[in-house]
């Protein structure tokens, strides 16, 4: 039931949204050629249109009950559809594509009575099934959601304001979980990202950026609900870090950077509220810790030198007077010598030496004048020999 057309068939525009055919626009020039099919009650049925005069049909036209259904066309030119258009009481309703080229629709747009898109789905992966979905307002996107690993569960969500993203939920373990949130500013930058446990009250850890670089970073290691790191940068680049080691909510290790190294360590080792112990550092080995009663801005009451791991020097103000009056000497970390003020104003008077650990000998300077008056020489711990006054 069909019969070769006498003239060009006027061809309805496909209004594509995905691609541009240009078939329309050369139709005229190059004189399509149509065949029209019937139907028993002598409506259109079908059409099959070579819309450029190639020789080839490129679109093929639907009707029901003489009105148009479906239009399928070929947008690349190899006699197969790419590009299928559904139509309802005459207003373009969907759109399917083949962009791959699997011969499948892998893009599929519904539209409103204006004719704009209100959702795309889309096939990215060439799966077969769309893995993205984007709702439309206003002709814009309003949310998407992604599948990431093709269990069919979205992974992904993005949510645009005005057509930018503003914000970003994400399962990163794939389970359909959200455990992501981040949000953007006006600029697209990212502003704030929270990582919160699926099932958890309390974030795991919260970062803050400025310029779309990051700031500050709030962490709850622990998992106790409440944050206890606080890491500070600069410019990207780690300067702080504070932690609160007895969950109070307030730091009571102060850990200072320069270029990315650690230079500076200070604990309140009793929760006191202030620096007791200090750790310098340089090239990140331990290279002297100051031991503090009165806090950070107190005069050092020991200070204990390191060089590569072991210690070397000791400096005691044993009387807390305000200055060291016990200076100790190490050799590969072993304490061999000691200098003590005891009882002379301005220098040692006390002398003692040590062999494997073991006192061996003590010099004690008795009237003050820089120069040993007796000496006591030990074994195993106890004097053996005194030499002197
Ligand atoms: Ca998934
Ligand atoms: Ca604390
Ligand atoms: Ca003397």
């Amino acid at each position: 039931m069909s019969r070769r057309a006498g003239a060009p068939l006027l061809v309805v525009a496909v209004m594509s949204l995905a691609t541009c055919s240009g078939a329309v626009a050369a139709a005229e020039e190059r004189k399509p050629r149509a065949i029209i099919h019937y139907d028993a009650q002598g409506n259109v049925a079908r059409q099959e249109i070579d819309t450029s005069g190639a020789g080839r049909v490129n679109l093929w036209v639907y009707y029901e009950g003489g009105q148009m259904v479906r239009q399928e066309e070929d947008t690349v030119g190899d006699g197969k559809p790419h590009l299928w258009s559904f139509f309802q009481s005459g207003r373009l309703a969907r759109q399917e594509v083949d962009r791959r080229g699997q011969g499948r629709p892998d893009v599929w747009y519904e539209l409103d009575a204006t004719g704009t898109v209100v959702r795309k789905s889309e096939d990215t992966t060439g799966q077969g099934r769309p893995d993205l979905v984007v709702q439309y307002q206003g002709g814009v996107p309003a949310r998407s959601e992604q599948d990431l690993d093709g269990d069919g569960q979205p992974d992904r969500i993005l949510v645009f304001i005005a057509g930018r993203l503003a914000r970003l939920e994400e399962a990163t373990r794939r389970d359909g979980r959200i455990d992501l949130w981040v949000t953007f500013d006006d600029k697209g930058e990212r502003v704030r990202e929270e990582r919160r446990t699926p099932g958890r009250d309390a974030a795991d850890s919260v970062a803050y950026y400025e310029g779309g670089v990051l700031a500050r970073l709030e962490e709850d290691p622990s998992g106790s609900g409440r944050a206890s790191r606080w890491s500070y940068f600069t410019a990207g680049e780690l300067t702080r870090v504070e932690e609160d080691r007895n969950g109070d909510g307030r730091p009571d290790v102060w850990v200072t950077f320069a270029q990315g190294k650690r230079v500076r360590q200070a604990e309140d080792r009793d929760f006191a509220g202030r620096a007791t112990v200090l750790y310098y550092f340089e090239n990140e080995e331990l290279a002297r810790m100051e031991e503090r009663s009165t806090g950070d801005d107190g005069p050092p009451e020991l200070v204990t030198y390191y060089a590569h791991g072991q210690i070397t020097r000791k400096e005691h103000d044993t009387k807390r007077a305000g200055r060291f009056d016990m200076i100790s000497y190490f050799e590969n970390g072993t304490l061999t010598r000691q200098e003590a003020r005891t009882s002379c104003p301005d220098r040692p008077d006390v002398w003692v030496y040590y062999q494997d650990g073991k006192r061996i000998r003590q010099d004690e300077d008795h009237d003050c004048d820089g120069v040993a008056d007796v000496r006591y020489f030990f074994e195993n711990g106890s004097v053996v020999r005194r030499e002197g006054k």
